[in-house]
């Protein structure tokens, strides 16, 4: 099989063997590429069927050349929840939820990590970093110490959840506090690691990432028999909704599918560059300096991936929608409280833009709609706490508590 990086915006090629993040003629993202035509029908007719539904299944569609090295934690699988409760309550036909808080480190970053962290150790690096609002810290954590290599993480200083520093902090990576936000560290690694090839970078500006992350996309068109008509999904740096799109355009190029979804992203209304340009009709986004929202994981001004992500949206027919921390919020009690499903903020995103596009009349309630949640609620408990009614005290004594509780 013949893989190759080839740069989104001039088309120029590279290696995949070479450690490059970007366009070296015009500075772009880049994008993993093979040739369809070299994929024979055995390898889904066949092999397909005697695998578990997981990341590797795939592994014909990922750019690893010894399998013998790859670095897993057992990433995928996740469950697809039919969730008539809210279905019902949103006034839709038919609701699946991707629940990704149930990967091996609570979010879908492991479905990148896997690939990524496979590659770094195939390359023979011995170290690598990211900058993170969270997640990806705590999934190259974990990932890192599987393969044995050191991790460094640069998150911004008092502004990610608990659970995920924790992870981070658990799994043994040098834990760098940027006194800025998300982008200004990302941007740092990004110069960091060009500067020193050594540290290999594994942000979503990283292929290889990517790659992993559009097992999403597969595993919904297995676990449905078919591609959704609508996939709704949170948008931070806006690596995921490009990845997923890759991987529905894939299936769709191998004949695996026939019909294509319309893409979705919802941002939160005080980091929305993306969902701004979609919705003003714009083909670039105005980087937002100061953003802000309670769903600290897209607490994200400048996106890497947006050029992706308006071409995801726009190819697929689909829209953008903001939602204000409220609503998020609303929608994070409604899903756990309807459905049983704990997701962090940032995932209950895509429940509250289903929400509201449902009540401006924006969608067809005859859809079938898949909302992508992306991480555990457990990661963020201050805000589940906060959110929530106190609990009430009393003492250890039968009669008040009957009292507490109305029971006479
Ligand atoms: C739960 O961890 O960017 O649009 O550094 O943790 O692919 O960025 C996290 C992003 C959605 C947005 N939901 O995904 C990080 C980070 C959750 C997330 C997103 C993130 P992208």
């Amino acid at each position: 099989m013949s893989w190759r990086f080839k740069c989104i915006n001039c088309g120029s090629n590279y290696e995949i063997s070479e450690i490059i993040y970007r366009c070296r003629k015009c500075n772009d993202l880049l994008e993993v590429e093979f040739d369809f035509a070299e994929m024979t029908e055995k390898i889904w007719k066949n092999e397909w069927k005697r695998r578990p539904i997981s990341v590797w299944k795939y592994k014909e569609l990922f750019p690893v050349s010894d399998e013998s090295k790859i670095i897993t934690l057992k990433e995928g699988g996740t469950n697809l929840y039919e969730c008539g409760n809210l279905a019902e309550k949103l006034k839709l036909r038919v609701l699946h939820v991707k629940n990704e808080g149930e990967n091996p480190t609570g979010s879908f970053k492991d479905r990148g990590m896997t690939v990524g962290v496979t590659k770094a150790f195939e390359f023979g690096i011995k170290t690598v970093i990211c900058a993170s609002t969270g997640n990806t810290s705590a999934s190259l954590a974990a990932y890192a110490a599987k393969a044995k290599l050191q991790c460094i993480v640069l998150i911004p200083s008092g502004k990610i959840a608990q659970g995920k520093l924790a992870q981070a902090m658990v799994y043994g990576a040098r834990v760098v506090q940027v006194r800025g936000n998300f982008d200004q560290a990302l941007k740092t690694v990004l110069t960091l690691s060009e500067r020193h090839k050594e540290a290999y970078l594994l942000n979503s500006i990283n292929p290889f990432r990517v790659e992993g992350q559009k097992s999403l996309a597969y595993e919904i068109c297995e676990q449905l028999n078919e591609p959704p008509d609508t996939v709704i999904v949170p948008v931070g740096n806006a690596g995921n909704i490009s990845a997923i799109w890759k991987g529905f355009t894939e299936f769709y190029k191998l004949g695996l599918i026939d019909k294509l979804p319309r893409m979705i992203g919802v941002q939160a209304e005080g980091s929305a560059p993306i969902a701004q340009a979609v919705k003003n009709g714009k083909g670039t986004i105005v980087p937002i300096n100061e953003p802000e929202t309670v769903a600290t994981a897209i607490r994200i001004g400048f996106p890497v991936s947006w050029k992706k992500a308006i071409k995801a949206i726009m190819e697929s027919g689909g829209k953008a929608e903001t939602v204000t921390d409220t609503e998020i919020l609303e929608a994070q009690k409604l899903l756990a409280r309807s459905e049983g499903l704990f997701v962090e903020p940032a995932s209950a995103s895509s429940i509250a833009g289903l929400r509201k596009l449902l009540e401006a009349g924006k969608m067809d309630r005859d859809e079938v709609v898949v909302c992508v949640t992306t991480g555990h609620g457990l990661k963020d408990p201050d805000s589940a706490v906060r959110i929530s009614e106190k609990p009430s005290e009393v003492d250890a004594e039968i009669g008040s508590v009957e009292r507490l509780l109305g029971f006479s």
